[in-house]
């Protein structure tokens, strides 16, 4: 029996993978080149963040508004505890919010982080990228600025998760370490327009009762999201600390240079890590991708990861390359 090779065995994990998206139709459209635009987004709660960026798009805007509305959708949803209001405080009860955003065209990119009082970071994200020379602003100075700007002043932390904080900060040090409250719920939204032009955002309150300061993955360009007009675009959620080591979403968008369909460049992208890092597979990291094309795809180290893709004929939420898929030994 003759040997495969590297890139005849990535051929058959996406065969693979595909099959696991066999009711979906996307993949078969995008073959025949008809898929723009699309959307893709992180996990089940994307999919009203797409179907609200499609809607923009029908309404004549750029693919960078149907980014940003998209993502106001899942940050004013307080029922989120991992995005926007509704989002799981820091240790001291502060909710410290973090987003980037990226458009294709001239790489214009923005980004804020530890960001308090305001409800729509990813749109101070895209005022740092319009309204000043900078890329990124932190903590103090990023709400300075969105007040200035004329963002709104809104509590962002509710009853139900100042009660629970509460009661976290009540247990003891070995009880927190017990019990983590990391979850799962950021937005990255990726955006194909129907002029072939790309745009990105990514939005979290990220690790729920971090230290306070700490800032993730999320709003790192190359790490939380990436964006390249030529090629495409990708974007990350799960344990941050394990993605920006790596910048992620870069990777992803590196492999889809090289010419990996984007679920490949996603299941890659995990291996190489997990091939370096000594957590292995419990990375707990998770990639979605959008090529240029109109390809997408997704995989994460967990045995579900859901995540929404829109396009213009349906609206879907379809499973990632799992762990199972990302542990086959490579020839
Ligand atoms: C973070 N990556 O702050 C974010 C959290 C996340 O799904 O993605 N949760 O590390």
């Amino acid at each position: 029996m003759t040997k495969m090779t590297r890139r005849q065995f990535i051929g058959q994990t996406a065969l693979a993978a595909g099959a696991l998206n066999a009711t979906s139709l996307i993949d078969e459209g995008a073959a025949a080149g008809r898929m723009a635009p699309m959307m893709v987004s992180t996990w089940r709660h994307g999919k009203p963040a797409n179907e609200a960026a499609l809607e923009v798009l029908r309404t004549g805007g750029s693919p960078l508004d149907a980014v940003e509305q998209g993502i106001w959708v899942t940050e004013a949803d307080a029922r989120e505890s991992s995005v926007g209001i509704g989002g799981i405080p820091n240790a001291d009860g502060a909710v410290q919010l973090d987003a980037c955003i990226m458009e294709g065209p001239g790489h214009g990119a923005g980004s804020v982080a530890a960001l308090e009082d305001i409800l729509h970071p990813i749109s101070v994200a895209r005022r740092v990228m319009e309204q000043t020379p900078h890329v990124m602003l932190v903590g103090d100075g990023a709400r300075k600025f969105a007040l200035e700007q004329g963002f709104e002043q809104v509590e962002l932390l509710t009853e139900e998760r100042r009660r629970a904080w509460l009661a976290w900060s009540e247990q003891n040090a070995r009880e927190k370490a017990e019990n983590p409250r990391f979850s799962h719920d950021t937005v990255a939204l990726l955006v194909l327009g129907a002029n072939g032009d790309l745009a990105g955002g990514c939005s979290t309150s990220g690790w729920g009762y971090k230290l306070p300061g700490r800032v993730g993955d999320s709003p790192i360009i190359g790490s939380g999201l990436y964006v390249d007009n030529e090629v495409g675009a990708a974007g990350a959620t799960g344990t941050g600390e394990n993605v920006m080591r790596y910048c992620g979403s870069f990777m992803v968008v590196e492999y889809m240079r090289q010419g990996l369909h984007p679920r490949d460049a996603c299941i890659e992208t995990i291996r190489r890590v997990a091939s370096k890092d000594p957590l292995g597979f419990n990375l707990d990291i998770h990639f979605i991708a959008l090529d240029k094309r109109g390809r997408q795809g997704a995989a994460g180290c967990r045995t579900r990861f859901d995540y929404s893709v829109t396009t213009e004929t349906s609206s879907e939420v379809l499973q990632g390359a799992g762990t199972e898929l990302l542990q086959r030994t490579v020839p």
